[in-house]
């Protein structure tokens, strides 16, 4: 399959996360990136492109417009506010603050558009993110003229990201926009699966309430898991969207056994929605020896996931998300990579 890549990520690097009560080093850093890209190279999963470049109009049918003029302008007016350091939020509007007006003040305004003190916005952010975007958007434009699959290789990750906020390393929202390009291009019904070790809140959120996308996450449960506010099992949809949106929580430390149970689970809903494609938000944090998340999986186990995606026999865009064993995420995006090539 081709896999859509740009060395623009290299411009989105965090020094600093706040982290229980210090600032530590990212664990979202471009090494990521250049590890899943030789590991493709290195298989011959398929030859490696350029994005094309988009207009804004695909990203701003997720996104609202003031956060993304907020994301196209706030290095600009960090640095004239005397700032030279990574930006990273202090105050957040909580239960019973407003949301209907933006303020002027920017560490207001950065607040009222993200969730956490994780996700620090560089002076290569939006670029990156941008011509992320324009990689998902490229990906799936190459499936729809006729091929099977692609990869988009692309940082920062995404599903964190919902309509008007960031947050969880994310800033745009990937998956969200290439499921909406499908939508804009004609597609009846979109499927995305996200196998994140974190649930997809963003992307959840984005299309909670409509029918014409349907969302399957799997997850640590929220409980004890990162996002923690969102990702439950009885969250099913809102509206037409009731029964669209499901989520498979499952506790820390689970088993594999569990984690393809869910996934059967999530492919069986999928197959009966009868998408017109399927939008992957492949990270690897499932990975045993990842440093921030507690499930199990290892080789065996992606090549496996790459084969149960395949029986699904639809037209597939691979979504690169997390993962933070930043040595070995390389061979396990591969291996899912590869065993759904090997599969016909
Ligand atoms: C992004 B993605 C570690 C605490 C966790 C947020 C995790 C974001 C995960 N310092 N911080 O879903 O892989
Ligand atoms: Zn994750």
């Amino acid at each position: 399959m081709h896999i859509f890549y740009s060395d623009q990520h290299r411009a989105h690097a965090g020094s600093h996360e706040f982290y229980r009560g210090e600032l530590v080093p990212c664990f979202e850093k471009p090494e990521r990136a250049d590890h899943v890209l030789a590991a493709v190279q290195a298989r011959g999963i398929g030859p490696v492109l350029p994005p094309q470049p988009f207009p804004p109009d695909p990203i701003a049918r997720v996104h609202s417009a003031r956060y993304l003029r907020f994301l196209e302008t706030a290095w600009a007016e960090w640095t004239a506010l005397g700032n030279a350091g990574d930006i990273l939020p202090s105050v957040w509007p909580i239960r019973g603050f407003r949301s209907d007006v933006e303020p002027v003040n920017f560490m207001a305004r950065l607040g009222l558009y993200s969730f956490d003190s994780g996700t620090p916005f560089t002076a290569g952010t939006w670029a990156a993110a941008r011509t992320g975007a324009d990689i998902a958007l490229t990906a799936q434009a190459h499936i729809a003229a006729g091929h099977r699959a692609a990869f988009a290789l692309s940082r920062p990750p995404g599903h964190h990201a919902g309509a008007d906020f960031l947050g969880g390393y994310c800033f745009l929202n990937n998956a969200a926009i290439a499921a909406q390009a499908w939508r804009d291009q004609g597609a009846e019904r979109v499927a995305i699966l996200d196998v994140d070790y974190h649930h997809g809140n963003g992307t959840q959120s984005i299309f909670y309430d409509r029918a014409d996308v349907l969302f399957q996450s799997i997850h640590g449960d929220p409980l004890t898991e990162y996002p923690f506010y969102l990702g439950h099992a009885d969250e099913t949809g809102s509206g037409a969207g009731l029964g669209f949106n499901q989520n498979y929580p499952l506790p820390a430390g689970a088993t594999n056994e569990a984690w393809f149970a869910a996934l059967a689970t999530a492919c069986e809903r999928i197959a009966a929605y009868r998408p017109a494609a399927l939008v992957v938000s492949l990270g690897v944090d499932t990975f045993a020896d990842d440093p921030i998340s507690k499930f199990q999986l290892r080789t065996p186990e992606f090549h496996r996931l790459g084969r149960t995606l395949a029986a699904l026999q639809l037209p597939t865009l691979f979504i690169f998300e997390g993962g933070y064993a930043v040595a070995e995420i390389g061979d396990n995006v591969a291996e899912v990579l590869q065993a759904f090539e090997q599969t016909p």
